[in-house]
This record gives structure tokens, C-alpha cells and sequence, in this order.
């Protein structure tokens, strides 16, 4: 943890003061250096009042998503979050990840931006991210998966990040095959899985999660009002990203967790619990080829086992997914 990391978690966990030399004592540092480091903050966006009497005492904390903030609020992790870095605007955080793994960044990075201009969904699509509105990242992996296996991914990211959703803000989150996370029918997120292999080698994967949080109605373009929704329409308030940013890493890396111990099994339970596509009619679009059928159940690597209408098992790795009615 850096020393601005500490000094946040110290100032949290005191929230009546602690005073300068308290935490020159506990980081190491004089007292001139604890108030330097404070006035970082301050500017930084974190209010924090000095006093004779209590020290110094946080007010208030920014909505800003900060590195230092992220790592004291994220406590003891295996995997993913051990790096993190946050830009301000980028074109799309996949990129600066991908670009993290060819210069070989280990795996567990984490790569936030307050706005993309340039944020894509599947197949080169458009994924809307204005500033401040939402959780924009992207993580670094190196599993120990074959290619084929890599699927996987896409059912952990998308069980560990339903969960952060639902124990954050307690709304009926649900997943609707492979990729997107719905509440009411609409979708409040979306996962992009990036893959970079050999025959039958994984070198990395990037996983690049969208997470609509304090949009209001007006905020979406009109073209995605019919589809999209966000954490704040959805309950009538706003949340703290950095509050949900954390608990989507620590669910994420329990799940990572249990992928590496050879749990998916336990991941993909989970999966179908909460899943809004199994046991419903469907149309699955698969470039230009067209399916219905009913979606009956996951496989051991994450792919959708559709029974068709004609009475084929047919197994989907990729495409989208309309639910019919
Ligand atoms: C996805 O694609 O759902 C994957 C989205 C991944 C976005 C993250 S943000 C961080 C990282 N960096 C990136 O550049 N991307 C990742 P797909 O299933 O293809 O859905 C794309 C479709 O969702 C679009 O064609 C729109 O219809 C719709 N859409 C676009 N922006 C949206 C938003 N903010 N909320 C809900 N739907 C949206």
C-alpha cells in the first residue's frame, strides 16, 4: 500500500482525528511529510479538517476514483487489483491493458478511466462512457486455461460482478448470456473479453467491464433509453463508484480464486442461478446465421447448450442473445 493508500485508511478508521504525530508514528514519515502528503489529498478532492484538538479528520471523500483510494479500501487480495491505475480520459482501457501486457505487466492489473472516448463493445459496437457516470476498466489475466477454456472468463466476470452489483446496492441484478448484466430487463453492464493466444496457448486475456452507475434517464443517448439503465435510475440514488469499483475486485478475485483452484463448477452454479437466459425460448444471432431454441444449460467450459427447434444440442460460444417472450 502506498503511503497516501495508509493515510486514507488511517483517517477512515479514526472518523473523530488522529493526530500528526499518530500517523508519523504509524507510517514512518515526520510530521511535515504527513502534512504534505494531506495536502495531496486535499487536492485530490478529499476534505480534511486540521484542529488543536482531534488532528486531522475526513469530511468528505471525492467522487473520484482514485488508485490510492481504491487500494486502502480493497484489503487483502490474491490476484486482481494487486496493480492499479486510473486515467483521467482514454480511448478505451482494453487498449492501455493490452498494451500493459505486451510489455509484460503481470497478471491482476487493473486499468480504470473516468471517460473513454472510444469505449467498444463486441464485434466493434459502441460502448457509451461519459465521465464520471459509470466504472470503465479493464483487467489483465494470465490463466493457466486453454484457449477453449477462456469462456470461463466471461462466466466469472460476469457471476463475480452481479454479485458486487447486488450486495452493494441490493437491487435483483441478473445475467443474461454471455455477457451482459440486466436489471428489469434492461442492461445496467457489459463485459468484453479480449483474448490473446496461440493454437493452444493463452498468453493473456483482458477483461474489460462497463457499469452504468449514476446516469439519470437524460444522461443515455435516446437510441439506448429503450435498452440501458443504470444503478441510480434503478434505485433513485446515487452510489459511490469507488465503493462498488472495490467490491466488483473482490468478488472478481474470489472468483479467479475459485477458477484456480478448478472450481468453475461452483462459479458456474452460481451462474445459472442467476441467470435470466436458461429455460427460456431464444434467438441467438451468430453473424449473419439466425437460431432459436431453448437455452438449456452451461457446459463445462461456460459455452450455452441451446436445444434447437429442430431437437439438436447445439453448442454457442459466442453471438447475441434475444430473449423471446
Ligand atoms: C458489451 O458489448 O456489452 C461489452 C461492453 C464492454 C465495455 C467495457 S468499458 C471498459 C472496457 N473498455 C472498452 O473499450 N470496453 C470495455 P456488446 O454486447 O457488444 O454490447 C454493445 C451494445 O450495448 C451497443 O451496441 C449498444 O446497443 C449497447 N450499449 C452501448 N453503451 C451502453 C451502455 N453504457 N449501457 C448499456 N448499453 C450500452
Amino acid at each position: 500500500m502506498t503511503t497516501d493508500a495508509k493515510i486514507i485508511s488511517a483517517l477512515r478508521a479514526s472518523p473523530g482525528g488522529v493526530s500528526g504525530a499518530e500517523l508519523a508514528t504509524q507510517l514512518g514519515i515526520s510530521r511535515a511529510a504527513v502534512w504534505a502528503r494531506i495536502e495531496e489529498l486535499r487536492q485530490a478532492g478529499f476534505h480534511v479538517e486540521a484542529g488543536p484538538h482531534f488532528g486531522y479528520r475526513l469530511t468528505e471523500e471525492p467522487d473520484a476514483l482514485l488508485a490510492d483510494d481504491l487500494f486502502s479500501r480493497l484489503g487483502p487480495i490474491q490476484v486482481i487489483g494487486r496493480d492499479i491505475h486510473v486515467f483521467q480520459e482514454t480511448a478505451s482501457t482494453n487498449d492501455i491493458a493490452e498494451k500493459l501486457a505486451r510489455d509484460g505487466a503481470r497478471e491482476g492489473v487493473v486499468v480504470f478511466a473516468e471517460s473513454q472516448t472510444k469505449g467498444r463493445g463486441r464485434l466493434g459496437r459502441k460502448w457509451v462512457s461519459p465521465g464520471r457516470k459509470g466504472l470503465w476498466f479493464s483487467l489483465l489475466l494470465r490463466p493457466e486455461l486453454p484457449p477453449q477454456e477462456i469462456t470461463q472468463l466471461t462466466v466469472m466476470s460476469a457471476t463475480a460482478l452481479r454479485r458486487a452489483i447486488q450486495k452493494v446496492t441490493g437491487l435483483p441484478a441478473q445475467i443474461k448470456w454471455p455477457n451482459d448484466i440486466l436489471i428489469g430487463g434492461k442492461k445496467i453492464a457489459g463485459i468484453l473479453t479480449e483474448l490473446s493466444a496461440e493454437v493452444d496457448r493463452v498468453r493473456h486475456v483482458i477483461i474489460g467491464m462497463g457499469v452504468n452507475v449514476n446516469f439519470t434517464t437524460s444522461d443515455f443517448p435516446a437510441e439506448l433509453r429503450p435498452i440501458a439503465t443504470s444503478l441510480r435510475v434503478e434505485s433513485g440514488h446515487e452510489f459511490s463508484r469507488a465503493e462498488l469499483a472495490t467490491a466488483i475486485l473482490q468478488e472478481l478475485d474470489a472468483d479467479y480464486t475459485r477458477i484456480r483452484g478448478h472450481k468453475f463448477a461452483a462459479v458456474a452454479d452460481e451462474w445459472e442461478r442467476h441467470c435470466a437466459t436458461l429455460g427460456r425460448n431464444v434467438t441467438v444471432h451468430i453473424g449473419d446465421r439466425k437460431l432459436h431454441g431453448c437455452a438449456e444449460a452451461l457446459d463445462d467450459d461456460g459455452a450455452l447448450l441451446l436445444r434447437t427447434e429442430h431437437g439438436h444440442l447445439e453448442r454457442i460460444i459466442g453471438g447475441d442473445v434475444t430473449l423471446e417472450k
